[in-house]
């Protein structure tokens, strides 16, 4: 007879198929032989909400991760299923919406308790008690609906990675993701948090500018076990700072060449730690196989770099990308708009940086986002207004469209609009350097000349896509 008692999780719709690394930590650190764990991915299932009720039915817990926007409008729509088949069965939120907002994700009748922050250990516990049929009070981490009360239990310190069973891949079935993205991609996370106060991210307000990281041996133990199972050929590191501390990059650099592990792999690099990394360690990295950085630019305005608490620099930016171009990397360079009293001569400023850096490499990318406002943040409360008030209206908060504030006129995003588009078939990425589009775009980038955009009102009407900038 199976004893072991079934636990699912469901990962909502969302764009891109990076593999589902929140789900695979909690479920990983429930102890195999009285726990199945079933994770339910709605970019992979064909039927996602047939398998989650199915496979609920003899659950003794429903879990969904919920990030901000259309995910969350897909696991509300799952847990309204979940609760009307199975009143009787606990349903847990966690995730990054849910610990931004605790209460309010609460007030929802299908959620019963929210798991707030960093969840292996509190959901280890909190699954503990429910399999016993006990309350969850006084699990630090969670907070819960009791009637009427909504009750919250003292949060949860961070803790260092090593201090948790490592994600077991076995949970999903990784071919699968392999195929959606067209190849052989593992995605891994080697720390959890933030030191950097930025006044537009989340991470401050989730994790309190702490940040934990798994040591490098057993990272070099961990990656070296999957690469032998699974044969990957790139890595892609989802820490929100993977290059927080350069010794610990360097080592897990050595950990790689030392276990003769052949793979590319990526990482995100701020701009100060790119300028900080010394000479050895940038060559150390590229001979373990590092094939691009993500660096969060944001602006291309000093005053804007101050306003938003960056703590960096326009020239730490460009000292790193001449770093990267040095190292034959690639970049990509994300930069956001549209920030609250953001003036002309800033977004001016942006734009150039983009133009910069993009005559630089062609290996640079440099994509574009309009702002949106989170609460808690000084920049966010300027917008207050605008902001959603309820779960429901953050679910239609439209981050894929890539739309503007409100406080943006019309004008500034028109001027915009015609930059992404031009700027992004202008790096020959899209159609290849030889195309018309990307002459074309190359032309009107370098004459800053965006009147009449008829290149971009036929590749509108003939290509339907969806992008996240
Ligand atoms: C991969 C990723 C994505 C993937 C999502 C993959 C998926 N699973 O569906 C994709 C590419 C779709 C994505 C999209 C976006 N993302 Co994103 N993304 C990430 C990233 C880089 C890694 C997530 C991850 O796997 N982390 C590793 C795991 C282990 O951590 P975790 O998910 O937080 O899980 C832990 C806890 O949260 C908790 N937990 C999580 N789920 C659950 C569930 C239960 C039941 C429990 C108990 C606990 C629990 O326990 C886990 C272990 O400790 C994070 C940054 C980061 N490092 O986390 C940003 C991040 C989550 N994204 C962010 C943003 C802003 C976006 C976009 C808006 C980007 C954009 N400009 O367009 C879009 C929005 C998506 C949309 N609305 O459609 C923000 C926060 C967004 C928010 N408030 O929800 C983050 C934090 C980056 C940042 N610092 O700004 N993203
Ligand atoms: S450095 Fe990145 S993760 Fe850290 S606070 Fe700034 S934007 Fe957020």
């Amino acid at each position: 007879m199976n004893i072991r008692q079934k636990v699912v999780l469901y990962n909502p719709a969302a764009v891109f198929h990076t593999m589902p690394l929140g789900l695979l930590a909690i479920g990983s650190n429930l102890d195999p032989a009285r726990f199945d764990v079933r994770i339910i991915d709605a970019r992979i299932e064909p039927h996602p909400l047939l398998a989650v009720v199915r496979e609920a039915e003899d659950a003794i817990c429903f879990g969904v991760t919920m990030l901000t926007g259309r995910p969350l409008g897909d696991a509300l729509a799952v847990l309204r299923a979940v609760k009307r088949a199975y009143p009787a069965l606990p349903t847990i939120a966690g995730g990054w919406h849910p610990s931004l907002f605790p209460v309010e994700t609460l007030e929802e009748a299908s959620i019963d308790i929210v798991v707030s922050g960093q969840g292996e250990r509190s959901f280890a516990e909190l699954v503990e008690r429910l399999s016993r049929g006990e309350t969850v009070e006084g699990v630090a981490g969670t907070i819960y609906r009791d009637g009427d009360r909504i009750v919250k239990n003292k949060p949860r310190a961070l803790e260092s990675l090593d201090a948790f069973t490592p994600p077991n891949f076995d949970l999903i079935p990784v071919e699968r993701y392999f195929a959606f993205k067209k190849r052989r991609q593992l995605d891994y996370i080697t720390s959890i948090g933030c030191n950097f106060r930025c006044a537009f991210c989340a991470d401050p307000f989730v994790y309190g500018r702490d940040w934990k990281a798994a040591s490098a041996v057993r990272l070099g133990e961990q990656i070296e076990t999957l690469w032998r199972r699974y044969r990957f050929t790139d890595l892609n590191f989802q820490d929100e700072t993977y290059f927080t501390h350069r010794d610990r990059v360097a080592e897990i650099c050595e950990e790689f060449l030392r276990r003769g592990l052949e793979f590319t792999w990526a990482g995100t690099l701020r701009a100060d730690q790119g300028v900080r990394l010394p000479d050895d360690v940038w060559r150390l990295c590229v001979q373990s196989g590092l094939r691009r950085v993500l660096v969060g630019v944001e602006t291309g305005s000093h005053k804007m770099m101050e306003r938003i608490r960056k703590d960096t620099t326009v020239d730490a930016v460009l000292e790193t990308a001449a770093k990267c171009r040095e190292h034959d990397i690639a970049v990509i360079f994300s930069f956001i708009v549209g920030f609250p009293d953001e003036t002309e001569e800033e977004v001016e400023a942006t734009l150039g940086l983009i133009k910069t850096l993009r005559a630089m490499s062609t290996k640079f990318e440099t994509p574009l986002f309009y702002y949106k406002p989170y609460p808690g943040s000084s920049l966010a409360t300027k917008v207050a207004e605008e902001m959603p008030g309820t779960l429901e209206e953050w679910a239609q908060f439209d981050y894929v469209a890539g739309a503007a504030g409100g406080w943006v006129s019309s004008a500034l995003r028109r001027r915009i609009e015609r930059f992404k588009f031009y700027n992004r078939y202008a790096t020959g990425l899209e159609q290849g350097s030889g195309h018309p589009l990307h002459r074309m775009a190359r032309w009107r980038i370098s004459n800053d000349f965006y009147a009449a955009p008829i290149e971009k009102f036929v590749v509108q009407h003939f290509r339907h896509e969806q992008s996240l900038s």
